[in-house]
């Protein structure tokens, strides 16, 4: 499973992947878990309902600076996996960690999420 090939150049790196990466590292082990996921979740559900609604997220996304508001709006329509307009922790949470620890270790790595972001967020 030699699918990752960051940072060769076939992909382009992500500032913004890795500064969020950086943030949400808790533990600075350089991998995420599904509950450091949930950390990202909280940071961007603000009004604290358990369900990222889309104008929460493209608020999140301008405060913490992470890219261009279609980016934006492509991550989150990415990322709500059974399109019914909110990410939620069912059933969209567990589907997107899956996507990003690519080599199903339980872990994602910075490389993981990177490569994950760049495909999600065009
Ligand atoms: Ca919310
Ligand atoms: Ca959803
Ligand atoms: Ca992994």
């Amino acid at each position: 499973m030699a699918r990752l090939c960051y940072p060769t150049g076939h992909i382009s790196d992500n500032a913004n992947a890795r500064k969020l990466f950086a943030r949400v590292d808790m533990d600075n082990d350089s991998s995420l878990s599904i509950q450091d996921f949930e950390g990202i979740f909280k940071r961007f559900d603000l009004n604290g309902d358990d369900k990222i609604e889309r104008g929460e997220f493209v608020k999140h996304w301008a405060i913490e600076k992470l890219g261009t508001p279609p980016e934006a709006v492509n991550l989150f329509n990415n990322l709500d996996v059974n399109k019914d307009g909110v990410i939620s922790h069912s059933p969209d949470l567990p589907f997107i960690f899956i996507w990003f620890d690519s080599d199903v270790n339980g872990q994602v790595n910075e490389a993981e999420f990177v490569v994950t972001w760049q495909k999600l967020t065009t």
